[in-house]
């Protein structure tokens, strides 16, 4: 069918920040490569023989949404196991390659039906729903459709592009009127920077068609698309499918924008396909709850709109630097708990009517493109199969929790002494929070975000409880090591009030703020101790309706302390304290900067004796000021990636919720000393500000960062500084204030604190 050579040219990647790694996996499901006939050393040929005898996953989630998979032509044989494997556990099916757009139209008007023809018959044979994939889209198209057809050198016209469009989709989605359910009509319309993809991320679309009504919208093709498909077929439901929109990213919600203006105008947007191609790191589940409920509100204007999980899987890795992997029984069961924790949320919201079909991009694990994307030939393991189709951890964390080894998380508990009282201790906020919602009775009740602290002879949690329902019985038990092994249970009710425990009602169910004894443990950095949370949730009536935990999601609530996750005692979170005072951005070091606290770059992530910068910062209620006065004896901009240039990074989390996946208030800014500008994240480009200065000794840079939000004395944002050292052409050295992880290009977890004063 096509080369391996030229799948893999297509397979851009999506760079917008970086740190060590220099990219940023955004992942963009651009090709499964399971018929490439890729041989790399842990994808060599196993016997396959897929197991008949546990339960099927199309039955175990039938209360809630269908299950399915991507398949390409040969798995839809009978010789191959896959075709048992298939239609054993899945009800639903999306072709991988073979329905894009240049394998049915390679070139002008000369449609290729075998195996799309085959697909729909399989499908239909089987019984199972099936999606067409897909329509329209930037990768994978023929460049004829872009072409003047008497001048291959010309662009094709406006007129040419939208009648070739109409065509194909007319074409295609009519052939197979009343057998496709669901069409990804467009895909990946959205940019990876701000608002519809274009001519710089390889989409001719947006620039040829532009804005035909002259609403001064240029997404006409988009709508048109809707409008071709819904004539071809009125009662497929047709959807918009994209990455790096679940969660709650600034992606997401130029998505949601994106659709919401087209339901307004009555384009026949049936539904949001949610790529779901995401890591066992990021984002957390609740970041992936609240983003299929922001795209679900839209069931406002049509109460038919659907959501939907559309090319599911979960890498193991945490960037492009890290080298290949060796599966092992540990990685297996940390991505069985993210599965497990993440197919919660999908119960709980199709429950509410919030989900509608999960698909995963690939049956197994010897079907996935990930094996060489971001990083060629590097295996990967990101579905619930494994190479030879039998159940992996994370099968058996959805079918049978009893079964599986339970991965023991760690969570990092911050030195300090809060007071425990009617009001919040201010020192809470510059804690990262984690999440508990792992459910091992109900599905759909309270969950909790949970921040912890330490000193010598205590543990403090503080815990923001989700419930709904009031009850007396409504609770938070707390289990920490006793120093032998054993666990010592406290139990916390909503009604609770002593010296030690405090509770306050919320207006989305009530915190918690406790303080409990070590006992004959002290603490000090370094400190691991075993730990675990269940959550429980009663009814109105006094009823228990549901209990989640923490970690020990396998033992059915006896927690046992060797199913336990460990609180590790971290020193005290970095932070500073920023004046009030607005700065003119101009390479000078005005005298207010004078006033102004310094920090240094002191963390050292990459080389010796690297560049660093002493930092200082300032607010107002529209912006940061950052400062940066850089050491560096060369400087150097001759690499194309503006990272390993000599530079400045400043990282804000605007709401300092330290979550795990950037959420839509997180930026990265990154100037080197020539001035220019780059980054990532949630920049607001627009209102950015500013200046550089080479110096004797080095450079400045001055930044004003525009926020998001008015911002108060006494908030705490999320910061970070960073200095990144070039020598010819490649970066020999990074330096950071606060993360010593080495991971703000791709989280805020990390990142310290600025404290707003007046
Ligand atoms: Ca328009
Ligand atoms: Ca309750
Ligand atoms: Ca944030
Ligand atoms: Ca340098």
């Amino acid at each position: 069918m096509f080369s391996k050579k030229k799948r893999l040219k297509l397979m851009s990647l999506i760079i917008t920040g970086s740190l060590l790694s220099g990219i940023y996996t955004t992942v963009s499901c651009q090709s499964a490569l399971a018929d490439t006939g890729n041989t790399s050393a842990q994808t060599q040929v196993v016997k396959q023989d897929y197991q008949k005898d546990i339960p099927a996953l199309k039955d175990v989630f039938k209360d809630y949404f269908p299950v399915g998979t991507e398949l390409n032509p040969s798995m839809m044989d009978s010789s191959d196991p896959h075709s048992g494997f298939i239609k054993y556990q899945y009800n639903a099916l999306v072709p991988g390659n073979f329905m894009k757009p240049d394998a049915m139209q390679p070139t002008e008007g000369n449609f290729h039906w075998d195996d799309a023809d085959k697909y729909v018959k399989f499908g239909e044979e089987n019984n199972m729903i099936l999606r067409g994939h897909t329509l329209v889209w930037h990768s994978q198209i023929p460049d004829w459709f872009f072409q003047d057809p008497t001048d291959k050198a010309k662009p094709a016209t406006r007129e040419q592009l939208r009648s070739r469009m109409e065509k194909h989709i007319k074409t295609v989605v009519g052939r197979y009127k009343g057998k496709i359910k669901y069409w990804d009509v467009v895909n990946e319309v959205i940019s990876d920077k701000s608002g519809l993809r274009g001519d710089d991320e390889k989409s001719k679309w947006k620039s040829i068609i532009g804005d035909i009504d002259g609403d001064g919208y240029d997404d006409d093709y988009i709508e048109l698309a809707f409008k071709y498909a819904h004539e071809a077929d009125p009662d497929a439901t047709l959807i918009i499918n994209d990455y790096g929109t679940e969660g709650s990213t600034r992606k997401r919600d130029d998505l949601y924008n994106l659709i919401e203006r087209m339901l307004k105008k009555g384009i026949p947007v049936g539904g949001v396909g949610l790529q779901s191609h995401i890591s066992m790191y990021s984002p957390s589940a609740g970041q992936i709850k609240d983003g299929i409920e922001k795209f679900a509100s839209l069931k406002k204007y049509d109460p038919k709109f659907t959501v939907q999980v559309t090319e599911l899987d979960m890498t193991i890795y945490s960037g492009n630097n890290e080298g290949t992997k060796i599966v092992t029984d540990d990685i297996l069961a940390q991505e069985a708990s993210q599965y497990k924790a993440i197919f919660d949320v999908y119960k709980e919201e199709a429950k509410k009517g919030n989900l509608g079909l999960v698909m995963f991009w690939g049956g197994s694990d010897d079907d996935t493109w990930l094996d060489n994307f971001p990083v060629k030939n590097r295996p990967d393991a990101p579905l619930l199969f494994d190479r030879s189709l039998h159940a992996k951890a994370a099968y058996w964390a959805l079918v049978d929790p009893s079964k599986v080894n339970v991965f023991k998380q760690k969570t990092s508990a911050s030195n300090g002494t809060p007071v425990i009282g009617n009001a919040l201790d201010s020192k809470w906020m510059m804690v990262k929070p984690f999440e508990v919602n792992s459910y091992i009775k109900g599905i759909d009740g309270a969950t909790a975000k949970v921040k912890t602290m330490w000193d010598l002879k205590n543990i403090y949690v503080f815990a923001d409880v989700n419930d709904a329902t009031i009850s007396n019985n409504d609770g938070v038990d707390i289990f920490i090591d006793d120093g032998t092994g054993k666990y010592v249970k406290y139990s916390v009710k909503r009604n609770t009030d002593t010296d030690i425990v405090k509770v306050i009602s919320t207006s989305k169910g009530y915190q918690i703020q406790a303080k409990l004894p070590l006992g004959t443990i002290q603490a000090k950095v370094g400190t691991e101790l075993k730990f675990d949370m269940k959550v429980n949730d009663y009814d109105n009536y006094g009823i228990l309706n549901s209990s989640v935990v923490w970690n020990d999601y396998a033992s059915g609530g006896t927690m046992k302390p060797e199913n336990g996750g460990a609180l590790v005692c971290n020193p005290e979170s970095k932070s500073v304290e920023a004046k009030r005072g607005t700065p003119v951005i101009d390479g000078n070091i005005d005298d207010i900067w004078s006033t102004a606290n310094v920090i240094s770059t002191d963390i050292s992530l990459q080389g010796t004796n690297a560049a660093k910068a002493k930092v200082r910062t300032l607010w107002d209620k529209d912006y940061i000021y950052v400062l940066y006065e850089v050491t560096d004896s060369e400087l150097d901009k001759s690499s194309k990636n503006a990272y390993e240039q000599d530079s400045v990074e400043a990282f804000i989390d605007e709401n300092n919720a330290k979550t795990s996946a950037y959420d839509n208030d997180d930026a990265q800014y990154r100037v080197n000393y020539d001035n220019e500008q780059s980054g990532g994240g949630s920049r607001i480009t627009d209102k950015f500000k500013s200046a550089t200065k080479v110096t004797d000794n080095g450079y400045i840079v001055e930044m004003a960062i525009p926020l998001h939000n008015e911002a108060v004395a006494n908030q705490i944002i999320g910061f970070d500084a960073q200095v990144n050292d070039a020598d010819g052409g490649v970066r020999n050295g990074v330096n950071i204030w606060s993360d010593s992880t080495g991971q703000t290009w791709s989280t805020m977890s990390n990142v310290g604190n600025l404290k707003l004063v007046d």
